[in-house]
């Protein structure tokens, strides 16, 4: 224990120790400037009211608060300790409290300004005193002060050889200033609770009123945890949801100590977060405390936690031998604890060489750039590691590695998940192509146009096949990704032949036009992009054109996209009505990386439709409460079966993982009807739309949220990032994943597009090709949604899964049906 404690104390010994030497002069100095301004003073009787603030303002008083925590080396623990009713707690506390008085009282830059301290709370080791300090300090003295409260040295030293109080042995006294306004309702005790973990027990403790009423406001909340002597606390929030976070928000923060000072602070949290996102910490004592701190607005739940006792850790890392294995940070993938440091020595076979693959890493300290890793970070040789990665590999030219993992007293992350290989150093990636960083990938990525390897090794020395361009500079790129604005080549060579002259504009169909015809009423484009946008008043109407926005009032506007993006366009504001959608609920970010599955709630809308004794079939998207937009083909006959009968079908909304469907988010709805385009044609797929209606409608939920339809005019411009989701099954059957995935796309060229397909685009189809996600993933399901992310971070539904493959393929362009071509019809059938 001793050793662990002396960790306690790291705080603040790297302060500069005080220069007495300028103190002393100082004071004199500042008695010459008083009596200087005296009689300037009495001279100049002008400036009388400047000076005398100024006087003034100098010798006002500043309210400080100090948070801090000394040991008591001569004094055994009690029970009653935790009690701070408790007799023996206000014995021992009145003999701390005038310990700490004369401590100051001895020193010249403290002594004077002490107003009060109190001692709020106890914890082992021997005793560990935990107390604030208060002083009334002149603005001029307040650095000496600060300088003075920061050198434990001077605090301790220049007391304890002279022991005035034999009583209690003091050490380790530290104190960190604190916000006045948090420090002081530590007087009010409506909302401090104190609590002991019970052995093999959970303890569970929630804010006030959970989850009745919401947690009140202009509150200061404490609750003090504590385990027994050589244990740590795992502390888990349940559920968690305050206000959203902002500079001023609400917000809880868990200090590895009793006292709420950041040097010791492990986390600050706000807002909600996604269910994957790990809310589990580790303390590296016997004590804990959670602290909550409201503003004086909003009405939140709050939380839900509990907390445990473990024996504290012996060793962390160890020797790993054998060909292969894996290894984590402690308590992976919960919060690691502060403060502590791992190695681990791996060893695989004399013959082999060893590799180190980090397939999760969350290393991050809030503040610290990932440049410098400076608090926490993992190192292996000479090179350290930090911040936020997706899977890497570190490779060792013998068959021996060094992991080493540090964490610092403050601010903890979820760590690692690692796995260590053995390979021949002649063949390092059987089957596979080796990136020069190490990494093995499919050998189908080598020369298909994706940077797979991050150093780009894998596109290096490629021959373009008929399928790519060939860039300027060498590389290849697939075909579809010429004229689409986006720069693919690096050297801009794929767009050069479809950019428009210097003085011209280019339309968003691509056409160019004089810079002259842009905005002058006449829509010389053809898709009435010159004339977007050409306005900046507000509630200027102009003629409706096929391309304008039309308000509900029938006046028309000239803004480009202007449904739901926070700013009021029309004049009876109906471009901001019924915007309830295209929201995500967990607004802080999941820590599903890098892969294709999705996290739960990340896609709200996301509906799976099944038929009874066949499972999933298709997918749909959640537009309102009791309508789904999906394709028209899955609703044809085939091999017999009418599909377009509505009591074949389910829908599953809430849902992620197909083998969860009794979740309890997951809401499940029979459907009522089933409208599919009358213009369908199942020979070319033109018009593949369909809408369908539920039985009863959905209750919207952290899980369950429309996605915002696109008015007509919408512009989803080509080169656009796209989202696409799905299980990846199709009509025609074939085994999809049982987690929603997820593929990020790119809309292509419509031109460059229908020459790749031969010639079999329509108006009511769009062309996306993928960009991230692997090779044969099946991310889309027929009927699935294409979505958009709009600037104002609402999410609008662009498309519809329709064919050349749900399952998107790197190399082949799908095609979805356009939601603006069809919106009319939509509206005509369902209102929306
Ligand atoms: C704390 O001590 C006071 C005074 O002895 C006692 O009344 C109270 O019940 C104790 N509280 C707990 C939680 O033990
Ligand atoms: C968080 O980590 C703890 C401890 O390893 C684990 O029990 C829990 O399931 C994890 N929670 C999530 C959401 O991953
Ligand atoms: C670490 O250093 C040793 C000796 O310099 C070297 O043999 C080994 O390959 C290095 N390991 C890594 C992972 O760089
Ligand atoms: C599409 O590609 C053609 C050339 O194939 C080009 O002329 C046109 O400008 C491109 N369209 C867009 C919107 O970039
Ligand atoms: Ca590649
Ligand atoms: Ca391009
Ligand atoms: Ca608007």
């Amino acid at each position: 224990m001793d050793k662990d404690m002396n960790n306690l104390e790291e705080g603040v010994e790297f302060l500069p120790a005080m220069n007495s030497k300028k103190m002393e002069k100082r004071g004199p100095k500042r008695r010459v400037v008083v009596t200087v301004v005296v009689i300037v003073f009495l001279l100049i009787s002008l400036v009388t009211g400047l000076l005398v603030w100024h006087f003034k303002y100098r010798n006002v008083p500043v309210r400080k608060v100090f948070n801090g925590h000394l040991r008591v080396l001569n004094w055994d623990f009690l029970d009653a300790y935790e009690n701070s009713s408790s007799p023996d707690f206000i014995m021992l506390a009145k003999k701390v409290k005038s310990t700490v008085e004369e401590i100051y009282r001895n020193h010249a830059d403290i002594g004077p300004y002490h107003k009060e301290t109190v001692i709020t709370a106890f914890s082992e080791g021997s005793v560990i005193a935990y107390y604030w300090s208060e002083f009334h300090v002149p603005k001029y003295r307040e650095e000496s002060l600060d300088r003075a409260m920061a050198d434990k040295q001077s605090l301790v030293q220049r007391w304890n050889p002279r022991l005035r109080n034999p009583m209690l042995k003091v050490e380790s006294v530290v104190a960190f200033p604190v916000d006045p306004s948090i420090a002081y309702s530590a007087r009010d005790k409506s909302c401090v609770f104190a609590l002991h973990a019970k052995e093999g027990e959970i303890t569970t403790f929630t804010t006030p009123g959970f989850p009745n009423s919401p947690y009140p406001n202009n509150a200061l909340c404490y609750w003090a945890l504590r385990a027994d002597a050589n244990s740590i606390i795992s502390l888990t929030f349940k559920t968690l949801e305050l206000e959203q976070c902002t500079d001023d928000s609400d917000y809880i923060k868990v200090y590895n100590s009793l006292s709420p000072v950041e040097p010791h602070a492990l986390v600050r949290l706000c807002g909600n977060y996604a269910p994957s996102y790990n809310l589990t910490f580790l303390s590296s004592q016997n004590v804990m405390l959670v602290t909550l701190v409201t503003n004086k607005e909003g009405r939140f739940p709050g939380f839900k936690a509990e907390f445990f006792q473990l024996p504290k850790m012996k060793v962390c890392g160890g020797t790993l031998k054998g060909e292969s294995g894996t290894f984590t940070t402690p308590y992976y993938p919960a919060h690691y604890p502060p403060a502590t440091d791992c190695v681990w020595n791996i060893e695989v076979p004399s013959k082999k060489n060893v590799k180190v693959r980090f397939n999760m890493f969350f290393v991050l300290e809030p503040g610290i750039p990932v440049s410098s890793c400076t608090k926490d970070y993992v190192q292996i040789n000479s090179t350290k590691y930090c911040g936020e990665r997706s899977q890497f590999v570190v490779a060792s030219t013998n068959n021996k590695i060094e992991v080493r993992f540090h964490s610092d007293q403050s601010y903890t992350d979820t760590g690692f998940s690692a796995e260590y290989l053995s390979y021949d150093s002649s063949d390092p990636c059987p089957g596979k192509f080796t990136c020069n960083t190490g990494r093995c990938i499919d050998r189908s990525m080598r020369c298909d146009g994706w940077l797979d390897c991050v150093d780009g090794s894998d596109e290096r020395s490629c021959t373009c096949t008929d399928q790519q361009f060939r860039c300027q500079n060498g590389w290849c790129k697939p075909k579809f990704w010429v004229c689409d604005n986006v720069n693919d080549c690096g050297d801009n060579s794929d767009e050069l032949q479809c950019s428009c002259a210097a003085d011209s504009f280019k339309c968003n169909n691509g056409k160019c036009i004089p810079d002259t015809r842009k905005c002058d009423g006449k829509d010389d484009c053809g898709d009435g992009s010159d004339e977007g946008s050409c306005s900046n008043a507000v509630h200027t109407a102009v003629p409706c054109k096929e391309y304008t926005y039309k308000c509900r009032s029938g006046r028309c506007i000239s803004k480009q996209n202007p449904e739901c993006d926070g700013e009021r366009d029309c004049e009876d504001n109906s471009d901001e009505e019924n915007c309830n959608c295209g929201i995500r609920s967990y607004v802080r970010k999941s820590r599903i990386v890098g892969g294709q599955n999705s996290d739960v709630g990340e896609w709200p809308w996301q509906v799976s439709l099944h038929v009874k004794g066949q499972g999933h079939i298709c997918g749909a998207s959640l537009v309102s409460e009791s309508w789904l937009v999906s394709a028209a083909h899955c609703f044809l006959q085939l091999q017999g079966i009418r599909y377009s009968d509505p009591s074949l079908w389910t829908a599953y909304l809430g849902l992620t993982n197909q083998g969860n469907r009794n979740g309890a988010n997951v809401q499940t709805r029979k459907i009522k009807r089933i409208i599919s385009h009358p213009f369908f044609n199942d020979y070319t797929y033109d018009y593949d739309i369909a809408v369908v209606e539920l039985q009863s409608p959905v209750t919207f939920s952290s899980v369950v949220q429309p996605i915002c339809l696109p008015d007509a005019t919408h512009n989803f411009p080509v080169g656009k990032d796209l989202w696409v989701t799905g299980w990846g099954a199709t009509v025609e059957g074939g085994s999809g994943a049982s987690i929603l995935q997820k593929a990020e796309i790119r809309l292509i060229n419509q031109t460059v597009c229908n020459e790749l397909l031969t010639d079999q685009l329509t108006p009511r189809m769009m062309c996306v090709g993928i960009l991230t996600g692997g090779v044969d993933a099946c991310q889309g399901d027929s009927g699935g949604p294409l979505v958009s992310v709009e600037p104002s971070n609402r999410m609008f539904l662009a498309g519809v899964v329709s064919w050349g493959d749900g399952c998107a393929q790197r190399n082949k362009p799908g095609v979805y049906s356009r939601l603006t071509s069809l919106r009319g019809w939509i509206k005509e059938q369902t209102g929306l």
